[in-house]
């Protein structure tokens, strides 16, 4: 999702992605260390909510897996405890994340990744992220009204991005 925001004055393609932080990572107690990296990073948190995920809404965030062999065993795991869903906003933002989390399993992402560094799992791998601007869209929608997104501009934004970038 791509939305227009002004830094120092200037408008930049901003884009959204949806961030999901999963029950193992939850009862792992790594929210806050991941989050931090996203902090750091520079990516800028517009949205936060902490929810029990339904098999209802399971079946709709997985829509594509409903009918896979694993679904069953995928379902159980993300309503097993609570999770932690955000919107994050920068240019490319969707990409960015992903090269953060790394491979979908823990066994095979890199190390200095999110995943490479926490995860030897492939259904446990700590943070889900939107994988394409359009999923980035449907997921946000599916977890957050509009009124629920904050537009800020951070003080410090000014010195995360040069104004012509
Ligand atoms: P990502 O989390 O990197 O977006 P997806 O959307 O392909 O990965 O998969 C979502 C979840 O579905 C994975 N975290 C994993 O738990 C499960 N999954 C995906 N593919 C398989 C598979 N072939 N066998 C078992 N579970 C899978």
């Amino acid at each position: 999702m791509a939305v227009a925001s002004l830094i120092s004055g200037v408008p930049t393609l901003m884009e959204r992605t949806f961030v999901m932080f999963k029950p193992d990572c939850m009862e792992r107690g790594l929210l806050g260390s991941i989050l931090s990296r996203f902090e750091r990073k520079g990516l800028r948190l517009v949205a936060m909510k902490m929810l029990r995920i339904t098999p209802e809404l399971a079946r709709q965030h997985y829509a594509e897996h409903v009918e896979k062999p694993f679904y069953p065993g995928l379902e159980a795991f993300i309503t097993a405890s609570p999770v932690v869903g955000t919107v994050m906003e920068a240019p490319e933002v969707v990409r960015v994340v992903r090269d953060m989390l790394g491979a979908t399993s823990g066994l095979k992402a890199a190390p200095g990744t999110i995943r490479g560094d926490h995860s030897a799992s492939r259904q446990m791998n700590l943070v889900h992220a939107s994988d394409s601007p359009e999923s980035a869209a449907r997921e946000i929608a599916l977890y957050f009204k509009p009124e629920e997104i904050q537009q800020w501009d951070p003080t410090l934004a000014c010195w995360l991005q040069a104004p012509d970038e």
